[in-house]
């Protein structure tokens, strides 16, 4: 039997559904206020097929953007990123960009796997993106970057195509680490493979517009000074929230 442990995080803008996908696909899981005050929280579950047995850390973002500074630390060994919107709500899909270069920089590359999630697709007269747009989005994200894109779509409310969604996600991440004796998931029918996807109109794809953070205002060096002070001070404070967390994960996969 070979053992796997994939991290996966789930990224997106608070309220898209992000914790709801989690505890639907695997309860109510692990919850740890050393992990809520720094706006992140993570449940395992395992998964176990013929030749395979997976363990999924799944890590669920705070999408305050209070925590931006810290975030990035929880992206540190992800295999997988679940890039989540709101299905509702336009803007959720288009900040995903800012949460993808997040995920990527954080991360430094090591996430392999990237699904696009719409969620709460059992809203439908409410829906404001259709399957077309999300697509045409996701397209533009994969030229940009160069990164492979699954888009799929979801409900946490009823649990429409969550199972299979991480059912694929499970075989893309084994194919990713080069196991070819697996069976593909019964049904991939929800989710759609980016390359596969062919823009329907003519027209050159537009680029994203990706929006700048503005340049900081020049500071005297008295001002620079403080500021690399508390630059310093926060760094050091992330470095025991650090610790803190590989205990309680050393703690966790000591009880598994
Ligand atoms: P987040 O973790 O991304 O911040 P949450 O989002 O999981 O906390 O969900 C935010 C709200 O959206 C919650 O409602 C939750 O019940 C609702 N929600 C999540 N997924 C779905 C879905 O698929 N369908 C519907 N209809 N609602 C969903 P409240 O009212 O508790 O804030
Ligand atoms: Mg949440």
């Amino acid at each position: 039997m070979r053992k796997w442990n994939f991290k996966i995080v789930l990224a997106g803008p608070g309220a898209v559904g992000k914790t709801s996908i989690r505890e639907r696909y695997m309860g109510k899981g692990f919850e740890s206020s050393y992990l809520k005050t720094i706006g992140a929280d993570f449940a395992s579950k395992k998964i176990k097929t013929e030749n395979d047995l997976i363990t999924f850390q799944i890590w669920d973002l705070a999408g305050q953007d209070s925590y931006q500074v810290v975030r990035s630390t929880f992206y540190k060994g992800a295999i997988a990123g679940i890039l989540v919107f709101d299905c509702q709500d336009p803007t959720t899909m288009t900040n995903l960009k800012n949460w993808l270069d997040e995920a990527i920089k954080g991360s430094n590359n090591s996430i392999l796997v990237y699904i696009v999630i719409a969620n709460k697709i059992d809203l439908e007269e409410e829906r404001r993106v259709s399957q077309e747009m999300a697509l045409e989005f996701c397209n533009r994200m994969k030229t940009e970057t160069g990164i492979r894109f699954y888009y799929s779509e979801t409900s946490a409310l009823t649990g429409e195509n969550i199972e299979d969604t991480f059912d694929f996600l499970a075989y893309k991440l084994l194919e990713a680490n080069n196991i070819k004796d697996i069976a593909p998931p019964a049904k991939t029918d929800g989710i759609i493979d980016l390359d596969d996807y062919e823009e329907k109109t003519s027209e050159a794809p537009r680029r994203l517009v990706i929006t700048e953070t503005k340049s900081a205002e020049s500071v005297s060096p008295e001002e620079f000074n403080i500021l690399q002070d508390r630059v310093q001070v926060i760094e050091d404070r992330l470095n025991t929230i650090q610790a803190i967390i590989k205990k309680i994960v050393e703690k966790i996969q000591e009880e598994e």
